[in-house]
């Protein structure tokens, strides 16, 4: 894509900008090797959610749930950030405060050096005890590949991760919703925006009036609601955005 042509309107917003919350879903992550989920070729086309990212799946199946997991875990461990996640660990160069509040669980922008990073549906770094809550780093739990291994007080170990019907961790949840209300420049990149809660956080975004920008090559429900549409990959746009951003935060006032 070319540079891009910012109204001065919204480049003078991007100059005052302060605190800054980037919205993350699996696009910022596939061209790290990791598939999207309801993508052609996603996650979602090849197994059934209800049969393998509920608690009635672990329930009625355990060593299936555990085995997809631990292949998922294997191909996040071996994935390596992209030019997106490092570009958007560097904004925290140019903006006072940036939050990264994502809905991915492969540890991407952390690694990527990203200072604060909300995980809304937990993460496949760590396996934690069904039963007491115990964690446990997965990184160990994966050398028992074919069926959950067990917490010391004999209940199993399940991914730590948000499954459809469980409630997102009240922690993470009420950090995302705090940034959000105060933020002026929410960044939502490489997500369908159709899993609730955490598409709720666009809609905060826009109706608590920050500058709002979305980073997909394919439209979502918001698309014509945003203040700035960069129709392309993570890869190609966040790094044109930073352009952007330097060009308009280093110009004299
Ligand atoms: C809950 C972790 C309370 C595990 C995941 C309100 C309305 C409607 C439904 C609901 C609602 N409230 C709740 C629901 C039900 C449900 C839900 O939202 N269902 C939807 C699907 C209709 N939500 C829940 O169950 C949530 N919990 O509500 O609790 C409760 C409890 C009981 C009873 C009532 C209420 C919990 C949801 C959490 C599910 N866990 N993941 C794991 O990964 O194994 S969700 C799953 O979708 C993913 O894991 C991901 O986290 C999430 C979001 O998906 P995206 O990341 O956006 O991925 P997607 O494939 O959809 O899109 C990819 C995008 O990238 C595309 O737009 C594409 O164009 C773009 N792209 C592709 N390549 C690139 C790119 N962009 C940039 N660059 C590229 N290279
Ligand atoms: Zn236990």
């Amino acid at each position: 894509m070319g540079p891009i042509e910012l109204p001065a309107r919204l480049a003078q917003r991007l100059r005052a900008a302060e605190r800054v919350v980037v919205f993350t879903g699996s696009g910022v992550s596939q061209e790290s090797g990791i598939a999207t989920f309801r993508d052609p070729g996603g996650v979602w086309q090849r197994f059934r959610p209800e049969e393998v990212a509920t608690p009635e799946a672990f329930a009625r199946d355990p060593a299936r749930v555990w085995k997809w997991y631990v292949g998922r875990y294997r191909t996040m461990a071996g994935a390596e950030p992209n030019s997106a996640h490092r570009d958007i660990a560097r904004w925290s160069e140019l903006f006072p405060s940036v939050v990264v509040v994502t809905q991915n669980i492969d540890s991407l922008h952390e690694r990527a050096g990203s200072p604060e990073v909300v995980e809304l549906h937990g993460s496949l770094s760590r396996a934690r005890c069904a039963e007491c809550g115990e964690p446990v780093a997965m990184a160990e739990a994966v050398e028992r590949p074919e069926e959950p291994p067990r917490c010391g007080c004999g209940g199993l170990l399940r991914p730590d991760v948000v499954w459809f019907g469980e409630i997102l961790p009240q922690d993470a949840f009420g950090r995302a919703a705090e940034v959000t209300e105060a933020c002026d420049l929410f960044v939502s990149v490489g997500t369908s925006a159709s899993v609730y809660p955490a598409a709720g956080f666009i809609e905060l975004a826009l109706r608590r009036g920050a500058m709002v920008v979305e980073v997909n090559p394919e439209e979502t429900p918001f698309s014509s609601l945003v203040d700035l549409r960069l129709a392309a990959r993570a890869g190609e746009g966040v790094p044109e955005l930073t352009r952007a951003l330097a060009a308009c935060r280093s110009a004299p006032t």
